[in-house]
């Protein structure tokens, strides 16, 4: 049975499907109820499609017991590291993380979730930090069996985290546990439009719920699917989508990247979209960041430059080349 719920406006930019009006054309993300893990497969990874699944965790334990409070009460003592005092803006790649990083107890970050005047987070932390939050999450359930390469992380923030557009190399099962999240899915394709950041690729400049078009006019051209996630729901996203989510609540998210990650054939049409900025500024980090082991900042919530990732590709592969032709292979 397919249930299209009803997207919250207030929370996010009115839908339109007519592109003479001014700005991206915005649709509804998909939603599925029922008995949907049976269709996950063909229906949605075969054809990397984004769809939620309402409801698909009303089962699990996590939902009925995750809240700061509990994380507080069971894992207080567990230290963890935070980003924290975060800026007001959907792009947090244009800040540097060594600035927002905090290392302290679960019990002051929830202390700080509920007292911060600006917005903090958990981010991306595995569930293997909290013993016996992994058996209270199911996404095995959408799998008919596992690699072994999976990662099950949680999200914990307060309301106003925003994720920053951008895109992951793995598939990923997204839970909304407690609180909630906007989030905005762009296919791969639409790269051209995204005004990617000239040293990492993967991250878009354009906050797509409140496009800049006089600075980005480009996204105008883009299509944007969009929905409020709840509690209960699990969002698939695909590999390479773009994707951005902000929390509207104080929030516990807990996702799971599955799957073979995407390789350089994938990668690179992406970085082309580009243009000659990406790429030349990505030759460029190669030899000064990669080669030379010249110092770089990373930006806020973001992976090492796309430059310096290549490099250590590149490292990587002649070593073992070398250390195969050392032992006569
Ligand atoms: O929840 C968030 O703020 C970001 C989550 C995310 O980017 C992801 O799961 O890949």
């Amino acid at each position: 049975m397919n249930d299209i719920s009803k997207i919250e406006t207030s929370n996010v930019p009115p839908m339109s499907s007519d592109t003479t009006l001014a700005g991206p054309r915005r649709i509804e993300i998909e939603r599925v109820s029922g008995q949907p893990l049976s269709v996950f497969h063909e229906r949605y990874l075969n054809a990397a499609q984004p769809v939620i699944f309402t409801g698909a965790m009303s089962d699990w334990e996590a939902v009925t017991t995750w809240t700061p409070d509990y994380f507080k009460d069971h894992y207080g003592d567990v230290q963890v590291r935070v980003t924290a005092d975060l800026p007001d803006t959907a792009v947090p790649s244009d800040y540097f993380w060594e600035e927002h990083i905090r290392r302290m107890n679960v019990s002051d970050f929830v202390d700080l979730m509920k007292s911060a005047e600006r917005p903090c987070m958990i981010d991306s932390r595995s569930l293997e930090f909290f013993p016996g939050t992994m058996q209270q999450v199911h996404f095995e359930k959408f799998l008919p069996k596992l690699e072994g390469n999976e990662m099950t992380m949680t999200w914990i923030g307060s309301k106003g985290t925003h994720s920053g557009l951008h895109f992951d190399r793995f598939d990923n099962l997204f839970g909304q546990v407690y609180g909630e999240k906007v989030v905005c899915l762009l296919a791969p394709d639409q790269s051209r439009y995204l005004y990617q950041f000239a040293d990492l690729c993967q991250k878009s400049n354009v906050d797509p719920e409140a496009p800049d078009l006089d600075k980005y006019p480009d996204f105008a051209k883009a299509t944007v699917m969009q929905a409020v996630l709840r509690p209960g729901d699990v969002l698939f996203i695909p590999k390479v989508w773009w994707h951005s989510l902000r929390s509207t609540s104080s929030s516990i998210s807990s996702n799971f990247w599955f799957g073979k990650d995407a390789g350089l054939s994938e990668l690179l049409p992406l970085a082309k979209a580009g243009g000659a900025r990406v790429m030349g500024r990505m030759a460029r980090d190669f030899v000064w960041h990669g080669l030379l082991g010249r110092r770089f900042e990373r930006r806020l919530l973001s992976e090492e430059p796309n430059g310096v990732w290549l490099y250590q590709i590149v490292r990587d592969a002649v070593g073992r080349r070398l250390g195969r032709s050392a032992s006569g292979e």
